[in-house]
């Protein structure tokens, strides 16, 4: 019979867990190159042999066992077996053997757990070429615990390492209790009390209980007496780690001399360091930074561009057909006007999802995206951030859920609230079809010296606007956050890296299918439901609006076509979601919008990105021109007010976009964020302040520009 164990994967950040984890499950876990990608635990499954399934689970990096960031502590936890899901059986330990000496330190602490441990040594590759030598068997011995070199990135060495793990849970009683420190002699009297109530604890183990025992998940009564044998033994925590610390440092120093041999450091030019002369120069650095930035968001407008086109295009000739050869009653009417039509709506904006976190992950991947929070470091705490909060931001361009998750490496509490306050006012991926479609009706296409597009660079001003807008709320708002706490910068920066291009493809078509079936459920739902609200309403009134027009046809058979016009319109209007988007007009009329725009932002309260559906529905059921192979910016472009002029002016477009750059209308943000903060206060506050600010700007850029 097959047995199923739990293995943890732990280490230092950057060091290669995730990686692992995917060669060993065959699972797609985000794997970047800087410190602290992964921020919860994953698991996944893995046959190590024939007789046994593991259980992988892939745990956010920590440098020590002295967790401060709010990802540590889910690893500390389950390292500590106080994580209610799961408890590992064995460790895997996965040090980066380019930096041996910081991740043997992390390395002996789990080794004193008296856990089953396996050492996965990876990045063998960089240490040969800055010319390090690594004695594996002379390491193993001094540990005392198997040492399996590996390279995740090429699959090498996962055979051995699942062998090994199979050998050692089947040694695993016979394993000597061998420590790396003498941990019990640190407090051996408050350790052998603690190992009184909890048997199971090793040593070094009960040294951690003694030091974390309120944040732990004992009960009550249990906290209370480790509180009280601290406090009988004068167990003090800040001494007991110093100790434990220097007594680490001092065997590895001696094991390091025995087995590894480093070359000169001053004669090692790494190609990171050169590359980093220029990068993080204090003039080019900043350059080089813009110009990244601005291609970032030049590319995405352009390069989207033609097969954007290419795809509106088909939809219309797909739509054309299909009016062309069904018959016309209300399921083609359903089929076209809202199946079909909220479907093009949501594949046109496929090229620039994939494009922008195709971007993104290279950033990430090459190391470069580490390097904007070193530049912006200064920048960010002018404004009460960190130079950590900037990565949650950048990938905020994408999407702000997977965003605020990743604040949980940034240290002090008080920045990690303000950044989470603030990454939802950058403008995610579901913005960009509302971008999109409003620019191409109001800003005119015009190229300034040949390739820069005015159109790309109001997109630009869009993004910057968001990006403007979140440091200077974070700086009010800095005022009103009462947490007290040092604030410190520490972030290893990662070597340079070539991007690994099957993963930027990878990510690319999963987003893309995220979009289309996550998002895309959320549109034609909305889309479909619309079409019905828009094509039926109080059947009183759409009889009396039928006969009145059908009379006036009678009487006035020139004019027919003319008349069928008005008569559309007029049923749209008294539709159910006419009735809905008249009802909240005085509301907004102030910022410019009419009923039409009134159901969107109604519809988009949940997901943005179902503007773009609405818009094409609403148009679509009241079409006047009778042709449904017009695509749906034109028909926006022909839209006109009750008085004859048009919908879609310069003041309306714009006032329409600055609503969309900065309201909350997330409802998975919202979730996400009374998660990390653990209360309903923080997401209503910036429900509520993000979307009064959109509704004040919206407003004054109105009047302006009306
Ligand atoms: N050269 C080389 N690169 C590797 C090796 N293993 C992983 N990498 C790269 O190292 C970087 C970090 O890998 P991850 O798997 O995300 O590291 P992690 O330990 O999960 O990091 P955190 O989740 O931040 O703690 C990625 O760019 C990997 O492609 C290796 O053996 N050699
Ligand atoms: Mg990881």
């Amino acid at each position: 019979m097959s047995k199923k164990i739990n293995i943890a994967l732990v280490g230092n950040p950057n060091s290669g867990k995730s990686s692992l984890f995917n060669s060993l499950t065959g699972l797609h876990q985000k794997v970047g190159n800087f410190p602290g990608v992964t921020v919860d635990k994953k698991t996944g499954l893995s046959k190590i042999s024939d007789e046994i399934t593991a259980n992988f689970i892939d745990l956010p990096g920590m440098y020590s066992l002295y967790p401060k960031r709010a990802d540590e502590w889910v690893s500390y936890k389950v390292l500590l077996q106080q994580d209610e899901f799961i408890k590992p059986e064995l460790i895997v330990l996965v040090a980066d053997a380019s930096n041996l000496k910081r991740n043997l330190l992390f390395c002996t602490q789990i080794i004193d757990f008296n856990i089953p441990v396996v050492v996965a040594l990876s990045m063998m590759d960089l240490a040969k070429q800055t010319g390090t030598q690594i004695d594996v068997p002379g390491l193993e011995r001094e540990l005392g615990v198997p040492i399996v070199p590996i390279n995740p990135r090429k699959n090498k060495g996962i055979e051995l390492l699942k062998k090994t793990i199979e050998s050692t849970i089947e040694n695993n009683h016979s394993l000597s209790n061998r420590s790396f420190i003498y941990s019990g002699m640190l407090a051996p009297k408050a350790i052998s009390e603690v190992q009184q109530i909890l048997p199971f604890a090793s040593d070094y183990m009960a040294i951690h209980y003694l030091i974390n025992y309120s944040h732990l998940s004992f009960n009550e009564q249990l906290k209370e007496q480790i509180q009280e044998i601290a406090i009988r033994n004068k167990f003090n925590s800040t001494r007991t780690q110093a100790e434990e610390i220097m007594q680490r440092y001092a065997r590895i120093k001696h094991i390091m001399q025995q087995t590894v041999v480093e070359t000169d450091p001053l004669q090692k030019s790494l190609f990171t360091e050169k590359l980093d002369n220029i990068l993080l120069d204090r003039k080019w650095g900043y350059l080089i930074l813009v110009a990244v930035l601005f291609l970032l968001f030049q590319s995405v407008f352009w390069l989207a561009r033609y097969p954007m086109d290419g795809i509106e295009w088909a939809f219309g000739k797909i739509a054309a057909i299909a009016s062309f050869s069904l018959p016309i009653n209300w399921a083609s009417d359903l089929f076209i006007n809202g199946f079909l039509a909220g479907l093009s709506g949501i594949m046109v904006f496929i090229p620039q999802i994939m494009i922008l976190f195709g971007l993104i992950t290279l950033l990430e991947d090459t190391g470069y995206m580490a390097r904007i929070s070193f530049l912006t470091d200064k920048l960010m705490r002018k404004v009460g951030l960190n130079g950590k909060s900037v990565m949650p931001m950048i990938s905020g361009f994408a999407c702000a859920v997977p965003a605020i998750m990743s604040t949980r490496n940034i240290e002090n509490k008080k920045e990690r609230l303000l950044t989470i306050m603030i990454t939802p006012l950058m403008s995610c991926s579901a913005r960009l079809p509302v971008y999109t479609i409003l620019i191409a009706l109001v800003i005119p296409s015009k190229l300034y010296f040949g390739f820069l597009s005015l159109q790309g660079l109001v997109m630009m001003g869009l993004y910057l606007l968001g990006t403007i807008m979140s440091l200077i709320v974070a700086w009010v708002m800095q005022w009103f956050i009462n947490i007290k706490e040092r604030s410190y910068f520490i972030l290893e920066l990662p070597v340079y890296r070539n991007p690994r291009w099957k993963n930027v493809l990878y990510i690319m078509i999963e987003k893309a299918k995220i979009f289309i079936f996550d998002a895309g459920k959320i549109i034609m739902i909305i889309s479909l439901l619309l079409w019905v609200l828009s094509s039926y309403g109080p059947p009183q009134k759409m009889k009396e609006i039928n006969e009145s027009y059908s009379l006036q046809i009678k009487n006035n058979p020139a004019s027919a076509e003319e008349i069928t016009r008005e008569k559309k319109v007029a049923l749209l209007q008294h539709s159910f979601a006419g009735i809905l988007g008249k009802k909240i007009e005085p509301a907004i009329a102030p910022l410019g919008y009419d009923w039409k725009i009134g159901i969107a932002l109604i519809t988009s309260f949940a997901a943005r990105e179902v503007f773009v559906g609405t818009m094409a529905t609403l148009y679509s059921v009241g079409d006047n021109t009778n042709t449904n192979n017009n695509t749906l910016r034109q028909k926006m472009s022909a839209a006109v007010r009750e008085d004859g002029t048009k919908v879609y002016t310069l003041a309306t477009g714009l006032s329409l976009l600055i609503f969309y750059v900065l309201a909350m209308q997330c409802m998975s943000t919202i979730a996400v964020v009374k998660r990390e903060t653990r209360s309903w206060k923080w997401p209503i506050i910036q429900l509520l302040y993000m979307t009064g600010l959109a509704y004040l700007l919206s407003f004054i850029v109105y009047q302006l520009f009306k």
